[in-house]
């Protein structure tokens, strides 16, 4: 039977490649995310390959997750899989001067969305006793780097998450796993940096980062393991990355 994925952040970067990779395999989709008009694009583009339902909210607003997970029609009510994807870096500043807003941004987003979706997705795994959650962490939840504070913390708490996920979910036999990039070429750095383009090219710059497709690729072995395999938590870093703060860069 064809298997059914919920996305979010599916826009754009690690969830869009993996939307399109999904749809090529013949999996179900449910892309979310908060740009109603790329989500469309994205819909047009996978509808030649598989179903595909668009949920336009965004993971921040409580009401908005519950009504629109509920508002899902009978045939895609059925999630086999959660892609916790969607999150950001706001700002990148020494904990004295970090911007409030980019704090609640951070923390809303990143933990509270996370668990507003897997909240509202859960019980009906739990009825079927089957299930499998993705949630997408960073090397920023395995380590701290200058000024990475909150943004750290956030993905940190993703860590957490993840475990305690794991841990209260075994009893349902749904499995629960973290992939965690490194260095990814997306709108992350764009975001983080507020739009000032030069800036964040340069985080790319002068080795080879990791493409979104890199992930998605991953993702999908660990969705396609048998059933009583579950890749608990992966680590992934570009060739050129040791750590956080070690990238080894020919400029
Ligand atoms: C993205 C990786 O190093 O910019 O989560 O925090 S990093």
């Amino acid at each position: 039977m064809k298997k059914t994925a919920f996305i979010t952040g599916a826009s754009s970067g690690i969830g869009k490649a993996t939307a399109l990779l999904f749809a090529s395999k013949n999996i179900r989709l449910i892309i979310c995310g908060r740009r109603k008009e790329l989500l469309i694009k994205l819909q047009k583009q996978l509808e030649p390959l598989t179903d595909v339902y668009v949920l336009n909210f965004d993971v921040s607003d409580k009401n908005a997750v519950a009504n629109s997970i509920n508002s899902l029609p009978e045939e895609f009510s059925h999630i086999d899989i959660l892609i916790n994807n969607a999150g950001n870096a706001h700002g990148l500043d020494s904990i004295e001067t970090g911007s409030l807003e980019d704090w609640d941004a951070m923390l809303d987003i990143n933990v509270k969305g996370l668990l507003y979706v897997s909240r509202a997705i859960l019980p009906k795994m739990v009825e079927r006793n089957s299930g499998h959650i993705i949630n997408i962490g960073s090397t920023a939840g395995k380590e701290v780097y200058p000024k990475g504070n909150v943004y750290c913390a956030s993905k940190h708490a993703v860590d957490a998450i993840n475990q305690g996920m794991r841990i209260d979910l075994n009893t349902y036999g749904i499995r629960v796993g973290a992939v965690n990039p490194g260095l990814v070429e997306t709108e992350f750095s764009n975001v983080r940096f507020k739009g000032d383009v030069e800036r964040a090219h340069s985080v790319y710059q002068g080795f080879q980062p990791l493409k979104p497709e890199d992930i998605a690729e991953i993702i999908y072995f660990v969705i396609s393991q048998p059933a009583h395999v579950n890749i608990a938590d992966l680590v992934v870093m570009p060739t050129a990355q040791a750590s956080s703060t070690l990238v080894k860069k020919t400029i």
